[in-house]
């Protein structure tokens, strides 16, 4: 119920005023959205009557989160990551442009220059006792032709749900590839099944979440980038059919389209074959790519990440 002690108008002004907005100096698209943001933060803080005392806990909320350098994980856990996605698929649709593999999320967790191979990548250093995984797929254009010379840069957690260069466990790079596709437009990873990610249990983020009456925890992914000359770059993850989390994931990356099968392999000839000497789990996931088009957003995210420095 709304209780409005300030005017519309009064809110309207003050917001126009803190942004510059009588101003000729300054950056004007700035103080467009900075004169939005304000007059809606405002409304929000009437119509809820905000008390002085949680507005300041918000505010040192946001702090602490910015001092763990964890706004890349309150970001997908508000949803507003899946937000801009489909923000920009539906700018795809108008544009009139369909027929490739469905995006989801980036994530908080990439970290650029991986390791590049052709045609094929051992992702593992071989300490982790999860379960031998191999992941096949072949990148391909609208048309089904197949995309030579593609890059996939692959990057995922460990059995244990975490990643290299952030839970301080890992060697460098472990459970991150780029693997440059075939001729036939084929990649292959050998690697192990990753476990979900959960939000550290200090975290301003998993504390939110609890103050929400929601889980913290992430299903089991795999993480994409696959670029190609001419085509427009994919961000994208693929789920596990039967995981627990699958339907609820805390950063709303799960997507129908992007959910595999993992088939056990156990037959002795079939782990052979595959070069192993234990059961393993595979799973194929094809990759489509559109042309590169004038007038579409571009799919190539400007942001901070995580480097390996
Ligand atoms: C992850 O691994 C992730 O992919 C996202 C979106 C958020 C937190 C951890
Ligand atoms: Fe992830």
């Amino acid at each position: 119920m709304p209780t409005n002690l300030i005017s519309d108008a009064d809110k309207k002004n003050l917001a126009n005023s803190a942004a510059g907005i009588d101003s000729d100096k300054g950056d004007a698209r700035t103080k467009a959205v900075t004169a939005q943001l304000l007059y809606r933060l405002m409304q929000v803080i009437d119509e809820c009557d905000v008390s002085m005392d949680e507005f300041w806990a918000a505010v040192a909320f946001i702090g602490k989160a910015a001092k763990n350098e964890e706004l890349g994980l309150l970001v997908p856990g508000t949803a507003l990551e899946h937000f801009l996605d489909l923000r920009l698929d539906e700018a795809e649709r108008l544009a009139g442009l369909n027929g490739g593999t469905m995006r989801t999320i980036e994530g908080p967790l990439y970290v650029p220059d991986a390791p590049l191979s052709k045609g094929e990548a051992r992702m593992d250093d071989g300490t982790d006792p999860g379960e031998v995984f191999i992941i096949e797929g072949q990148v391909s254009d609208e048309d089904g032709k197949p995309i030579a010379g593609a890059i996939v840069d692959i990057w995922h957690a460990n059995s244990k749900g975490g990643y290299s260069f952030i839970d301080g466990e890992q060697a460098p790079y472990n459970l991150r590839r780029r693997i440059e596709t075939d001729e036939q437009g084929r990649y292959r990873a050998q690697t192990i099944v990753p476990n979900g990610y959960g939000c550290p249990p200090e975290s301003a983020t998993r504390q939110l979440m609890t103050a929400l009456g929601r889980h913290a925890e992430r299903p089991a992914h795999v993480h994409y980038f696959i670029s190609a000359p001419g085509h427009r770059q994919l961000t994208t993850q693929f789920n596990f059919t039967g995981d627990k989390y699958l339907y609820t994931d805390f950063a709303f990356g799960t997507r129908e389209e992007l959910v595999v099968t993992l088939d056990r392999v156990v037959d002795a000839d079939a782990i052979r074959n595959a070069g192993l000497n234990r059961p393993f789990a595979r799973t194929t996931f094809d990759v489509v790519l559109t042309k590169e088009r004038a007038n579409v957003p571009q799919t190539v995210v400007s942001r901070a990440h995580v480097t390996a420095g």
